[in-house]
């Protein structure tokens, strides 16, 4: 049971600070890192979040988009003045010893409450571990693969789960294409793109699907050209390729360049404006599901779109709306919290329900994980659209 033993632990931790101060001791408060003072003489909580952002290097666009979520998120809360939130922000590079150096500076300072972060699966299974240990809740924003709110009790996500999204964008497209061999390709060094891959495996082979080739390409690879070869060669209906943008965009244009004119199916990863930035017409026919569609009548939306284009002068994505309801739901807990005391705000994070964000309503299932609705989106004529 979740935090079952943290709260036995946070228990004996208050006792033992009750028997210091009644001998007289004067070990209380700053060193046990509760923040409680943290409250301002009008009764708002204020509170200060680490985030571990790819803010450089070939992915830094998730990053970016992720950062400006998170600053528009704060603009907005802070503008209704029930809770004051501040962000620290580091940077990753999207590598997992820098994402694991920059939690440590995050986590040896006890004014900071919780980390939003990393952005990539690959550096938060080196982080998440470490933030459990010491106490400190993580919630990761788009955070995809399978197992991470499982690390442990102070860990979360509000990102898609790759289980749900990959299934239902194969789903859809085997339906419109009546596809019935696929091919695969995926970065085997990656945790998503490696993650990504299980699922489309698991999916094709449970709706008896014919593999008619699985290839696999390395972390800044640029050319694929053995790889589309073969793939050409066994002649499939269907391309599904776990990618980065950043490897994807180059697979999708070698892909197109070679006459592969099938369409690809991917995952979170694939599922950003930089596809079609780097790609140009190369990356049409690409099929992808995510719980936000830029082109939505939703009102709620429509005022993120527009609100974030007045602030950033570019249109948001999946990562920034997802980041933006990220700190909402930190936001919510600090309120419900009281405190910006790590402990208590992991306590009124784990019980999140049914808080209204702009994609939808977000509760934490037992581990911390998110259910989200999903809508299979197709790049068309340089657009993403909806994939009917
Ligand atoms: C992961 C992802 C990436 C695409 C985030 C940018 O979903 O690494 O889990």
């Amino acid at each position: 049971m979740k935090g079952i033993s943290r709260k036995l632990f946070s228990i004996l931790s208050i006792i033992m600070l009750l028997l210091l101060a009644a001998c007289g001791g004067n070990n209380t408060g700053s060193e046990t890192n509760t923040n409680e003072g943290s409250s301002n003489k009008d009764g708002v909580v204020s509170a200060k979040f680490g985030v571990i952002a790819y803010l450089t290097g070939a992915g830094a666009a998730y990053g970016e988009a992720i950062t400006n979520g998170l600053k528009l998120a704060q603009k907005d809360i802070n503008a209704l003045g029930e809770v004051n939130i501040e962000l620290v922000i580091e940077d990753s590079a999207g590598k997992a010893d820098q994402a694991l150096n920059a939690s440590q500076k995050i986590m040896s300072d006890d004014s900071i409450t919780a980390i939003i972060g990393p952005t990539l699966s690959t550096e938060i299974f080196a982080v998440a571990p470490e933030a459990d240990l010491n106490g400190i809740p993580i919630m990761g924003t788009s955070t995809t693969v399978d197992g991470i709110p499982e690390i442990g009790d102070y860990v979360f996500r509000n990102a898609v789960p790759e289980s749900l999204a990959i299934p239902a964008a194969i789903e859809k497209a085997v339906e419109r294409t009546g596809a019935k061999k696929v091919a695969l390709i995926y970065g085997n060094d990656d945790a998503l793109t490696k993650g990504g891959f299980d699922v489309m495996e698991r999916t094709v082979k449970e709706m008896g699907l014919e593999i008619t080739t699985i290839e696999t390409y390395q972390d800044g690879q640029s050319d694929y050209n053995a790889q589309l070869t073969k793939i050409k060669n066994t002649n499939p209906d269907l391309i599904l390729a776990s990618a980065l943008y950043n490897e994807g965009a180059v697979i999708m244009d070698q892909a197109r360049k070679m006459g592969i004119d099938i369409p690809f199916v991917g995952g979170n990863g694939f599922n950003s404006p930089q596809a079609i930035e780097i790609a140009g017409d190369a990356a049409n026919g690409l099929i992808v599901a995510t719980p936000y569609f830029g082109e939505s009548t939703d009102p709620k939306i429509v005022k993120f779109n527009e609100d974030y284009e007045a602030e950033f002068g570019k249109k948001p994505d999946q990562f920034a709306a997802q980041a933006y309801d990220g700190l909402f739901i930190y936001a919510d807990a600090l309120k419900r919290a009281g405190s910006a005391d790590r402990e208590a705000f992991r306590e009124a994070l784990a019980e999140t329900k049914d808080l209204e964000g702009i994609l939808g309503k977000f509760s934490f299932d037992e581990v911390g994980d998110v259910i989200m609705n999903v809508t299979v989106l197709e790049i068309k004529d340089g657009k993403f659209i909806e994939f009917e």
